[in-house]
């Protein structure tokens, strides 16, 4: 099937090969799958996305599932978690509500520059690849996608330094890389249901508010949901791995971070927004180099994860 093109899961997943298989998708069920190639990254490669819809994407009758992964280049668990969901949607849908009752968006490489650079260079890069941000970035480019977007940025849990790891960046939406992310928040905010961004590690569903600690006006639905989520994978998981931890990310993590992708979607109105850590099975670094042997394994899980959360948030 599909002319040897399948992306592989039981090894990680080079960036030419998403996008290979996204367009390939694109090409083979373009009544289902809109292959939209939003921007081009700092280095010059697209992020590109794939938009699933049974009937009409366009004529807005559905609530919106937002998926992304690959923000933060290291954690290369992550975007096969969503070039999974794609293959499950268009390629084998087993259950007709998902495709029936929502529409989709499945962004698996937010940050393309940083994921090739981790495969070539520095295994455990972490930014985007940037060097505009200001006189030190010539000597440490790149920013933390995860601190740079426009909700308490630049306040607390990330730094002012261009050479840190949580570099927010020198103001608010600098790299195209989140504000691909953010203009199809706002262009689908009405109906956009659920949204995810997968991180890794630590077995985790964590929930705004990340920058104080506190809880939203919909602290009920949200721990509600992530409960459902995170029993439905761990049904679905292994005895080694962790089960997961549900919560306020800034209680969760023992610190608050501000300028992260959940607390923006859910500050301009997303009524569910989940940071995933998938699993990592290790304390160290070692965490991001997951045994490629569990892809397939977390990739289902999660997938089960996925399944009944959009459907909980339908009956919301
Ligand atoms: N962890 C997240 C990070 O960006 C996080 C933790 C989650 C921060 C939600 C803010 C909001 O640091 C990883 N693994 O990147
Ligand atoms: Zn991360």
């Amino acid at each position: 099937r599909n002319g040897g093109r399948q992306l592989p899961y039981d090894n990680y997943q080079e960036i030419e090969a998403i996008n290979d298989y996204m367009d390939s998708i694109g090409r083979q069920y373009p009544d289902i799958a809109t292959v939209v190639n939003a921007a081009q990254s700092f280095e010059g490669r697209p992020i590109k996305y794939v938009k699933i819809s049974n009937s009409n994407f366009e004529d807005e009758s559905k609530p919106v599932i937002f998926i992304d992964g690959g923000i933060h280049a290291r954690e290369w668990i992550s975007p096969p978690t969503v070039t999974w969901a794609i293959h499950k949607l268009v390629e084998d849908l087993t259950e007709s509500d998902l495709l029936d009752n929502f529409d989709w968006i499945l962004l698996p490489v937010v940050n393309p520059d940083g994921y090739k650079f981790t495969f070539t260079n520095t295994r455990f890069w972490r930014k985007t690849r940037s060097t505009d941000q200001n006189v030190l970035s010539g000597i440490c480019p790149g920013v933390d996608g995860n601190r740079n977007y426009d909700f308490f940025w630049n306040t607390v849990g990330t730094s002012n330094s261009a050479c840190s790891d949580i570099y927010g960046g020198s103001r608010a939406f600098s790299e195209v890389e989140t504000r691909v992310v953010r203009d199809i928040l706002h262009e689908h905010l009405h109906r956009i249901a659920l949204y995810i961004t997968m991180h890794s590690f630590g077995s985790m569903i964590l929930y705004p508010w990340g920058h104080d600690g506190s809880l939203s006006h919909n602290a009920l639905g949200l721990h509600t949901v992530g409960i459902a989520m995170a029993n439905a994978i761990d049904q679905h998981s292994l005895t080694q791995f962790p089960r997961y931890v549900v919560g306020n990310s800034a209680l969760v993590l023992n610190y608050p971070t501000s300028g992260g992708a959940e607390d923006y979607a859910h500050s301009i109105g997303v009524p569910l927004a989940y940071t995933f850590e998938l699993p990592g099975l290790s304390n160290t670094m070692q965490g991001f180099n997951l045994n490629p042997r569990y892809i397939q394994q977390v990739c289902n899980e999660t997938w089960e994860g996925i399944v009944v959360g959009v459907r909980r948030a339908g009956d919301l």
